[in-house]
Formats: structure tokens, sequence, C-alpha cells
């Protein structure tokens, strides 16, 4: 193991809650790897642009009501449209840096009160992130940035308890940085685990599936 064919990109994950400067982080990073001559894209799930992923928008704006677990299996089936595509990026040595995924998806419907277990049984199988990275920032603090676009799950009392769930999900792997630094500190300390984690990668580190 090692050899230049076990050399593959890395699955790079960012979380935390809604205003926590994930979506400007992720971009920071993608254009930092790039600098330094790394392959890598930016990816975000909910992908909106599969016809899956606009069934999600609309119900995410309100346009469309659906029963919880209906909308969770399909933000679920939304990543598996995109698992090998991902997996054949990530062989052919492209870093993916990914805005949201399966956390989002257990910690945001079991805010809603359906079953923890029952929320992560459909995402067995998709590619485990080699770095998880969460955007640790008050859900108070994240409410005084503002806008919060309108969208169905922007209310404090609810980013309230996607927090708590997201504190239940939390496990020995996950990279903590504090959201409320500034944003050069983030971006740095980011770029810092980023670069040793697609490292690893390179070397031959093996993909792996959830929930490991
Ligand atoms: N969200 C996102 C979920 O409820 N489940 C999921 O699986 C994912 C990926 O969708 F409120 C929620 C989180 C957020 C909303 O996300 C849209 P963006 O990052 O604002 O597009």
């Amino acid at each position: 193991r090692g050899g230049k064919e076990d050399s593959r990109g890395a699955l790079v994950v960012l979380e935390g809650l809604d205003r926590c400067g994930k979506t400007t982080q992720s971009n920071r990073l993608v254009a930092n790897l790039e600098s330094l001559g790394h392959s890598a894209e930016l990816w975000r799930f909910p992908d909106r642009t599969t016809s899956v992923g606009q069934m999600i928008s609309s119900y995410l704006s309100n346009k469309s009501q659906l029963d919880d677990h209906t909308i969770h299996l399909l933000f679920s089936a939304n990543r598996w449209e995109k698992r090998s595509l991902m997996e054949s990026k990530l062989k052919s040595g492209i870093t993916l840096v990914v805005d949201r995924y399966s956390y989002s998806g257990v910690a945001f419907s079991s805010a809603k009160g359906l079953d923890i277990e029952w929320c992560k049984a459909p995402e067995i199988g998709l590619l485990a992130p080699d770095l998880l990275v969460y955007l640790d920032i008050p859900p108070e603090k994240a409410a005084e940035r503002g806008g919060y676009g309108g969208e169905r799950y922007e209310q404090l009392e609810f980013q309230k308890k996607v927090g708590q769930n997201y504190q239940v999900l939390r496990g020995p792997t996950w990279k903590i940085i504090d959201a409320c630094s500034p944003m050069e500190e983030i971006e740095e300390q980011l770029q810092n685990m980023a670069l040793d984690c697609v490292k690893t990668c390179q070397e031959g580190k093996p993909l792996s599936c959830l929930w490991s």
C-alpha cells in the first residue's frame, strides 16, 4: 500500500449550523488547495440541480409540503445519486470539499423528532469523509449574523435543536473549529487540516463508508 496506484483525492466535509460560515470557508479552501497545486472541487448538499434536488429546494422554500420521513429520504437519495461520481472523482485524484453531508441530514431531521437511528440508516454505505470539520457557533451568535434567508429551517429555536443533535453525533475524529474566530484564522486552520488529510489520501489511505 502507498504506491501511486492507491493515490486518490480526499473527501473533506464541512458541517455546522446555518450562518456558521461553511460556504465562505469551503470556497476559500478550494481556492487555496488549487493555488497550492492540488485539484479540488466544491460540492454542496442538497445538490439542487438534480430532479430530486429540485423537490428539496421547493420544500425548503416552503413552496411544497412533504412528510418529515419523505423529505429525509429525499435528502439521502440526493447523496446516493451522487455517490458513484463522488467515488470516481476521488479515485481520479480530485479532492472534494463538501458543504454539508449526512450529518446535516441526521441533525436536521432528528430536530423534528424523528428517531436518530432511523435517520442514520439510509446513509449507510455512502462514502465516509476523510476529514470532517465542524464550524462551531452558538445558535444565538449565528442568528445575530442575520441573513437568515427565510428558508424553512432558518429559525433560532430550530437551530438550537439542530446544534444539540450535532453534539450527539459528534465523534472523536471530528475536528472542531471555533466559528467565531476571525475568518483568516479559520481559513488557515482549515487549510492545515485539509493539507494533512490530502497527504494521507495521496499516500493511499483506503476509502471507507458510513457510519465509520
Ligand atoms: N439539510 C441539508 C437537511 O435538512 N438535510 C440534509 O441532508 C442536508 C444536506 O437543508 F437548512 C438542510 C440544512 C439547511 C437546508 O442547506 C439547506 P443550505 O446549505 O442552506 O443549502
